[in-house]
């Protein structure tokens, strides 16, 4: 390749290295990375991947026929000598995984002058930050067709850069250009199957993950799922499917399958045809999914899934605030929620209940009532998770314009943190209320022995496992629960003051709370913006 800047890198491609075999430049060797979660989440016993990456690299076999290294690193560490001997890295990442994304980024950036290319949902909606934090290209939205045409055009071939749609880059002055946006894949059967065994260390895995649609035509306020795949569901054909699992139930009959699909029963017609050629195939591993609350309305649906072995479900019941259900836009009411656990229990499955506590609905009451709700209808497992304004959603764009975001550590943006300041209750009794006293409530140490001298082993296991998991949650956020503890009392004090001041002002006593100013009176300026303080 010849010197000079790598066009769209702004990166001198004296030092970028693209391998020239027979006079062309080739792409051979290729790692995608996904960074490890930054804490513990209620999952993470199980280490479960994305699909992002495991289906680029199928797509890159298919292309190029070279065979990538895929690493997850909750699975195994990137091997460095790999990545130095690569000729174009990948890093897909989710908010919480940013700064872990970025830090790669940078290292490979400034150690190994690799072309480095971002993609996965938090970069697709700040591609400026990725550019700034090391990233020589960011791919916006899904992937395939963008990695391969930017892998050819690393190669020296066509397409020219500011043709390959969903791609932002930096021009040879350094300035950031973002392409047109691509259209999403319309017919998902064009794609090859994600190659899970690219992934280096998950042949030990237990649970499979398969995906069979995407897009929601919900839009969820806090949801980035819409922003990402699109309002319509896409499916793929479920002769394909049913290939694949054939494929994956062959190889692993003993695992558990993860339907990755944000709702799996998003049109029960077609799950239907899944579940019954799934019967008709034989194909019946243990399995689990992500659903609303409306899949019990269709019985036979119901039936299909007990048969074909599914034993736990996944519901976004998100609250039982009818007021936050209504401002999340969740289009469900907390009768099709009681409806729901009752049914799917009818069915022997069990329900693990998905809450997002902290809407501008909701107080302490709100919280200490979901607790009782969850065990009073006997939801299974639940998971207690702390609303968050993620890139992409409209909580997010809100938020900001608000001014209420004042964590800047993306790895902060997990669920478990309190990062905006909520309306009806300070961060830090949000944060206490909902990831400490809620989740310790639903899996106290109590509930734990009870479930076993009921013979229940596997409630038993499960409970005292997330007790053991929030207790050492606490241990590790200690210095973040003192800081917001700190900035509640300053908070209130800031408040006390103000209240004086205005009382002064109002009794016309005030003549210096007046020559201070509104401003001044609040302490201007206290709700940062988000990548403001830390
Ligand atoms: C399975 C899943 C999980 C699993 C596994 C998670 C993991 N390893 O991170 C579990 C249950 C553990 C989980 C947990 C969480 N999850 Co989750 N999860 C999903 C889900 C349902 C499917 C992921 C998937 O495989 N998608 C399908 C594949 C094909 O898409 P993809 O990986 O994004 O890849 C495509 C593009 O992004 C792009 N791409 C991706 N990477 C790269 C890299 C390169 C180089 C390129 C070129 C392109 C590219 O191309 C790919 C193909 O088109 C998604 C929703 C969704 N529909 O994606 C949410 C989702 C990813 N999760 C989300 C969240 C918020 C979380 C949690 C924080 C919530 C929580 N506390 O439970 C945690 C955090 C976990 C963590 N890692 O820190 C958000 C992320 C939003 C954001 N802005 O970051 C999503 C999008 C859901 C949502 N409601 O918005 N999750
Ligand atoms: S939370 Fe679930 S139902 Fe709502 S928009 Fe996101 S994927 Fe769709």
């Amino acid at each position: 390749m010849p010197a000079g800047p790598l066009p769209g890198s702004g990166v001198d491609t004296g030092t970028l290295r693209v391998r020239r075999i027979g006079g062309e430049e080739m792409i051979e060797r290729i790692v995608l990375v996904e960074p490890a979660s930054p804490g513990f989440h209620v999952f993470s016993r199980y280490k479960l991947p994305r699909l992002g990456l495991p289906l680029l690299g199928a797509m890159i076999k298919r292309e190029f026929g070279v065979t990538p290294k895929v690493y997850f690193e909750e699975l195994a560490k990137p091997d460095w000598s790999e990545i130095e001997k690569a000729d174009l890295v990948g890093i897909s990442t989710i908010t919480p995984t940013a700064p872990e994304a970025f830090a790669l980024a940078r290292r490979i950036r400034d150690e190994c002058c690799i072309p480095v290319v971002m993609g996965g949902p938090h970069v697709t909606f700040l591609p400026d930050e990725a550019l700034d934090e090391g990233a020589d290209y960011v791919v916006r939205g899904e992937g395939e067709r963008t990695f391969v045409e930017l892998a050819r055009h690393l190669e020296g071939g066509a397409p020219a850069l500011a043709d390959i749609a969903g791609l932002s880059y930096r021009d040879d002055g350094g300035n950031h250009v973002h392409n047109p946006d691509r259209e999403r894949i319309t017919d998902l059967t064009e794609l090859p199957w994600p190659d899970l065994t690219l992934i280096e260390g998950f042949d030990k895995s237990r649970i499979i993950p398969v995906l069979t649609s995407r897009g929601c035509p919900y839009d969820c306020k806090f949801c980035s799922v819409t922003g990402m795949f699109g309002r319509r569901y896409r499916f793929r054909e479920t002769g394909d499917i049913l290939a694949e699992l054939e494929l994956l139930y062959a190889r692993s009959p003993r695992a558990l399958f993860f339907f990755y699909d944000d709702n799996f029963t998003a049109s029960p017609a077609h799950t239907k045809e899944l579940l019954r050629g799934m019967l008709e195939r034989g194909i019946t591993p243990r399995w689990t999914a992500q659903a609303r609350v409306d899949v019990v309305r269709d019985a036979e649906l119901m039936q299909l899934m007990k048969d074909t072995g599914c034993i736990f479900l996944y519901l976004g019941l998100e609250s039982i605030n009818p007021a936050t259900l209504e401002a999340y836009r969740k289009a469900q009411t907390v009768e099709d929620i009681v409806e729901a656990v009752k049914v799917i229990h009818k069915h022997r499955i069990k329900v693990h209940g998905m809450f997002v506590l902290g809407s501008d609905e909701d107080d302490r009451a709100t919280i200490r009532e979901t607790v009782r709700f969850a065990k009073k209808t006997g939801i299974d497992t639940v998971q207690f998770l702390i609303l968050t304004p993620l890139p992409g959603t409209e909580t997010y764009s809100e938020m900001c314009a608000q001014g209420r975001i004042f964590v800047d550590d993306w790895a902060k943006f997990s669920g478990h943190h309190v990062v905006y300041y909520p309306a009806k209750i300070s961060p830090y009794q949000l944060q206490k209320e909902a990831s400490l006293r809620a989740m310790l409530k639903f899996y106290s140490l109590r509930q734990g022995w009870k479930f076993g001298l009921m013979f229940h082993w596997g409630d038993m296991a499960r409970t005292l496992y997330a007790h053991r998991m929030l207790t050492r949650w606490r241990a590790r956020n200690r210095d973040f629960l003192e800081w917001l503890k700190r900035r509640y009392k300053e908070d209130l004090a800031q408040l006390k003051r103000r209240y004086k001041l205005e009382a002064a002002r109002l009794k016309g006593k005030g003549r210096s709370a007046e020559a201070a100013g509104p401003g001044n009176a609040s302490g201007g300026g206290e709700r940062a913006g988000p990548r403001s303080q830390g």
